[in-house]
Order: structure tokens, then C-alpha cells, then sequence
């Protein structure tokens, strides 16, 4: 073995040690047994996508981001209150209205509340405002290549984002999105655009990024198709009977138990409040959050769990739901505050209080 070489596998060994540039990735022996993949199994051509293996850049910061350990989960106090600011609940305001008509058609065909899709949207990229600036391309790259722990999957995403750019026709150097090449409104992976994502403002292409109706028809078609039910309850609080809470507490491993039937909670000592809609016969989860004072519990319903398939996370979910909550609410208030039709007659000083602008912000 030549030099050279011993000194090109060791950086191919060490790809992410201090100081260690990766080969370029067209150079790479995994990378070419990809790309023959990609060929054989595709009918890519060889040497376009070698060539575009080789603008590939390796991203040191994701992969840091990647492996960094995590001492401890997120908190609940710590987690939520971003996604329920004033700001995101304005931003959720306004998103509702400029998509209207496009949302009210989400809901009636797919059966999700509009509230919840655009929740979605506002947790995952504040309605479009931070949608990720990495090069997908070489996020998915970095990651099928040197982060050995999520090799497989990486690399299917990596497959799936270079089907969708020959597809759509664009250049798989174009599209931006997070450091795990999600990209567009709602964040999705690419295996996700191709088996979820819908054309719904018609125009003949799927633009997840550009296109608030494309992203709205796919975060309900999304749910639906992970068997959101419509009408169905998401969650609901709960209380734990304090005689029984110990048992009942032991439930629960990070914060969430598995499911059981609803009598089997009932039985042991957890109540709800009347619930706004049948839970049906599907079992149930108890759910803890670390509020700052003490912890608050709540039953979770399959919708909650729908919701967690778009993000594996109690944490999520629930914010999902909460700030789609508030969303209705401070709709409902904002309507509440419009002003009413006012004589043409009524002097301007005799104006209803509800025309004062702060008024329908008091309550947040
Ligand atoms: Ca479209």
C-alpha cells in the first residue's frame, strides 16, 4: 500500500477527528458503491453523479450536531414556551389568514383541524421563517457517510432526495433545508416528499419551500395517511388518585407510559374530565409534564400519537396541540374584537372600546 493511500484510509477512518478532511466523496470507496447502486438500481448515469459527488461537502458542524451527547431530555418548562410565545401565536394568525380557503379545504378532505396543520408548520419552521440553510444535498451526504450510527438511514434519504431532484427536475445542489435535510414549510425528509407530499394549489409541481398550499395539502395528507381521526380526542388532562399514584407513577419511563385500555387507568385510580369526544376502545397513555411548579398529567389519545409520528417526541406532540389550542383561541378573541359596523352618524369620540387595538391582546 503506498503512502498515499495509507494516508488517504487513515482520513477515511477518522473522517470526523479534529483537523481530518474527508476525501472528496466521489473519491470515497462507500460512496462509489452507492453511486453503482444508484446506477444499477436507478438508471442514474455514472459520471453525472460522480460529478456531483464531487461538489459534495463534507459538514463537520453537523455531525457534531448529530452526536452531541444529551445529558438530559428537555423539559416540558423548558421546552414549550417558545412555541407558545405571542409572536408564534400572531404568526400562526396571520399564516391562517393569508391561507384561508386553502386550510379550510386541508380540513374538510383530510379531516385534520386546520389549527393542528398550521401548528405543525409554526413548531417546525415558524411558518416558513427558518427552514434551514444548509445544502441538503450535502447534509444527507455528511450524514450517509460519516455518521456510522445512522448510515442506512441517511444514505435511503440520500436515495430518495436524488429520485425527487431527477423527478422534479432541479438540481439536487439547490434545495436548503435543516442540518438532517428536512426542508420547506413543514420540514420534511425526502422519503417523506415522496410518499406524502401533494401538488395543492394545482400548479403542476410539489414545492414544499415556496408554496404554503403545497406544504398545508401535505401536512394533512401526512396525518391522515398516519390515521389521524378526525373528531377524535388528542389529549385530555388527568388526575392521579394520590393513593394510587405511586403504582400509577411507575408507569411511566421518560415521561410517557405505554397504552392500556382506558378502564385499566380508571381502575387504578386516573380520571379525566369529561372528554370533549368519545376516546373510542383504542388504549390509552398517561403522559407526564415537568411543569415548574409540580408535574401535570394527562391521558393521550391516538391522535396524540399521530401527531408523534411526525416527531418522535412527547415534547412535540404535545406543543403541537397546545399551540393549536391557541391558535383557536386567540382567533376566537380576535373575531370577538372586530369591530362592530358603526353608524356612519356616531361622532368619532363615541367609538366602541373594541376599536382600541390592544384590547384583543390583553389576554395573552
Ligand atoms: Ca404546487
Amino acid at each position: 500500500m503506498s503512502l498515499a493511500v495509507l494516508v488517504a484510509t487513515a482520513l477515511v477512518g477518522t473522517g470526523t477527528a479534529e483537523g481530518a478532511v474527508p476525501l472528496r466523496y466521489d473519491q470515497r470507496p462507500e460512496t462509489r458503491a452507492f453511486i453503482a447502486e444508484l446506477v444499477a438500481e436507478h438508471a442514474f448515469g455514472h459520471r453525472e453523479l460522480a460529478r456531483l459527488f464531487s461538489h459534495a461537502r463534507y459538514q463537520p458542524r453537523i455531525v457534531a450536531a448529530m452526536s452531541r451527547p444529551v445529558f438530559e431530555p428537555p423539559k416540558w418548562y423548558e421546552y414549550a414556551p417558545q412555541f407558545l410565545s405571542a409572536q408564534r401565536i400572531d404568526g400562526g394568525l396571520e399564516f391562517w389568514r393569508a391561507n384561508k380557503a386553502t386550510l379550510a379545504r386541508a380540513q374538510s378532505q383530510f379531516g385534520v383541524p386546520a389549527e393542528v396543520i398550521v401548528a405543525i408548520i409554526g413548531v417546525e419552521t415558524f411558518y416558513g421563517r427558518n427552514t434551514g440553510q444548509y445544502r441538503v444535498f450535502d447534509a444527507l451526504t455528511t450524514l450517509a457517510f460519516d455518521y456510522p450510527r445512522r448510515s442506512d438511514f441517511f444514505k435511503n434519504e440520500l436515495r430518495e432526495f436524488l429520485l425527487l431532484a431527477r423527478d422534479q427536475g432541479i438540481s439536487p445542489l439547490e434545495a436548503k433545508g435543516s442540518y438532517a435535510g428536512a426542508s420547506g414549510l413543514p420540514q420534511f425528509m425526502p422519503g417523506s416528499v415522496r410518499a406524502y407530499a401533494l401538488d395543492y394549489d394545482g400548479d403542476g409541481r410539489i414545492d414544499l419551500s415556496a408554496e404554503p398550499a403545497d406544504a398545508i395539502g401535505s401536512v394533512g395528507n401526512y396525518l391522515a395517511r398516519h390515521d389521524w381521526q378526525p373528531g377524535a380526542p388528542v389529549l385530555a388532562q388527568a388526575r392521579v388518585d394520590p393513593a394510587a399514584s405511586e403504582a400509577v407513577l411507575r408507569t411511566l419511563d421518560g415521561g410517557l407510559s405505554e397504552r392500556r385500555p382506558l378502564e385499566a387507568w380508571v381502575r387504578d385510580g386516573v380520571s379525566a374530565d369529561a372528554l370533549a369526544a368519545d376516546p373510542g376502545s383504542d388504549p390509552v397513555g398517561l403522559l407526564m409534564l415537568e411543569e415548574a411548579a409540580a408535574p401535570s398529567y394527562w391521558l393521550v389519545f391516538g391522535n396524540w400519537y399521530v401527531l408523534t409520528r411526525y416527531n418522535r417526541s412527547r415534547l412535540y406532540a404535545t406543543a403541537v396541540w397546545q399551540l393549536a389550542q391557541a391558535l383557536v383561541a386567540a382567533r376566537t378573541e380576535a373575531a370577538h374584537a372586530e369591530p362592530p359596523t358603526v353608524p356612519a352618524t356616531l361622532p368619532a369620540d363615541a367609538a366602541p372600546a373594541a376599536r382600541d387595538p390592544s384590547a384583543g391582546e390583553s389576554a395573552r
